[in-house]
């Protein structure tokens, strides 16, 4: 690998905030809310700095930082690494199906449509130990979902990400999964490696000053959709793997941790199936 193909963290945080950018997003946030919400925000920021006694030169620091975060394209990582999760509890209240968990800052929309049962792309040289998973998407009552898909993305045997990571080609380790007319999948992947936060850019910086890890559980990251459901994003973690119990990103639940077994042919597998709510109506 050459230097200018070794990930970096401006690299995949400049990645990041320009594919977020690119989606120009909106919410119907009215004037008053706004002012609620901000109203608040500012309150409990200025509570921490009398609290604290913050000094100008820690004002400076922050105002530097805040900076720096930006111009590495960080703003993705960091939100959705220390932000996210309390979004998302937010937004499964009143659901009983899967568990949500965060997106996080490397989802990639439209990825290549594999069938039910399928090898996610990956490298011909690709390492790591085989992992098939296998499942049903069902709707509350039970019933398999035809017609649902499963996108699915991860890190690679070193936890970097495809188009985050410049030595990876597009697409790898990424698909979306056609359940067939059971709601069933059975998809042959890699065991990803844990995540550890890019330790050369302001939010690496920030964790090492803070005494703080940079790590993540290994996990597959998941999309399922189906017509007339609410659509779950969620991430699926591996019983007794290191950082399980210790996320970075506060993001897993005791409901969202596989513990795949050797089959008959030693390969592990395990199986998951997927419970989506209604859509909002
Ligand atoms: C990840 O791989 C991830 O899933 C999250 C939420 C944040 C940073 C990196
Ligand atoms: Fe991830």
């Amino acid at each position: 690998m050459t230097s200018t193909e070794s990930p970096t963290a401006i690299g995949s945080g400049t990645a990041a905030t320009e594919k977020f950018s690119k989606e120009r997003v909106s919410a119907d946030t009215s004037p008053e809310r706004l002012s609620a919400i901000a109203t608040d925000a500012l309150g409990a920021l200025g509570q921490v700095i009398d609290k604290h006694g913050i000094t100008y030169s820690e004002y400076r620091v922050l105002k530097q930082w805040l900076i720096d975060v930006g111009t590495y394209g960080e703003w993705p990582l960091w939100l959705d690494v220390f932000v996210e999760h309390n979004v998302e509890e937010v937004a499964y209240r009143g659901q009983s199906g899967t568990k949500g968990s965060i997106e996080g800052p490397y989802y990639v929309a439209d990825t290549k449509r594999l069938p039910a049962r399928c090898t996610l792309p990956m490298r011909a040289d690709e390492t790591g130990t085989t992992l098939v998973f296998e499942g049903q998407v069902r709707d509350l009552g039970g019933v398999g979902l035809a017609g649902a898909t499963v996108e699915l993305w991860h890190a690679d045997s070193e936890g970097y990400y495809s188009h985050f990571a410049p030595h990876i080609p597009d697409g790898n380790l990424r698909g979306t999964i056609e359940v067939d007319a059971e709601g069933r999948f059975e998809i042959a992947t890699i065991q990803p490696a844990p995540y550890q936060i890019p330790t050369d850019g302001p939010t690496g910086w920030f964790i090492e000053k803070a005494g703080w890890h940079p790590w993540r559980p290994a996990h597959l990251h998941l999309m399922v959709k189906a017509p007339g459901k609410r659509t779950i994003t969620t991430q699926l973690y591996f019983r007794g793997g290191d950082w399980v119990g210790n996320d970075v990103a506060s993001a897993v639940k005791p409901e969202l941790i596989l513990d795949p077994k050797p089959g008959a042919d030693g390969v592990d597998r395990v199986t998951y199936d997927f419970v989506l709510d209604p859509a909002a109506q």
